[in-house]
């Protein structure tokens, strides 16, 4: 009996994707999450990014490693999106909430454009790391224009 809760208890674990394991006691656990993924998401970003606009030699080695922990911190800082998480010290604006279908949108596509990066750079091609690199910024920049506060 007890083995079969805990393979049952596993198969409803594996069920639950990474990001919406992550649960919070108070809102500001889930702005203090959301805001270390997009910064640790942003340190790897700006690695390749200084690569990309020639700042740094490339090395497409590290391009790579850049790019899939890109992609993987991109799946995280939603579940950080819970009700009631506009206050305190964070800059997300109230319509992240009211706008919850336009909202997901801009994380999907931005999952999506880290998805592409990460795919580039595992060529090894700098025009088409630039390429994706360039499309994955300006998914940031899209949701951070509507939805970040100055
Ligand atoms: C970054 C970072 C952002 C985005 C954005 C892209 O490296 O920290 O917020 O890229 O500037 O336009």
């Amino acid at each position: 009996m007890k083995l079969l809760a805990s393979f049952t208890l596993a198969a409803a674990a594996s069920m639950l994707s990474l990001p919406a394991m992550a649960q919070f006691q108070k809102p500001e656990d889930a702005v203090k999450y959301r805001k270390a993924a997009m910064t640790v998401m942003g340190a790897h970003f700006g690695r390749i990014g200084a690569m990309a606009s020639e700042k740094a030699p490339f090395d497409a080695k590290i391009a790579a490693e850049n790019a899939a922990i890109v992609e993987a911190m991109s799946k995280l800082p939603w579940a950080g999106f819970v009700a009631g998480s506009d206050k305190g010290e964070t800059r997300a604006k109230p319509e992240i909430w009211e706008e919850q279908a336009k909202f997901k949108k801009g994380a999907d596509d931005m999952q999506a454009a880290a998805a592409q990066l990460n795919t580039a750079a595992k060529t090894g091609n700098l025009d088409a790391i630039k390429t994706a690199f360039g499309a994955a910024g300006k998914s940031c920049k899209a949701c951070h224009d509507a939805y970040r506060k100055e």
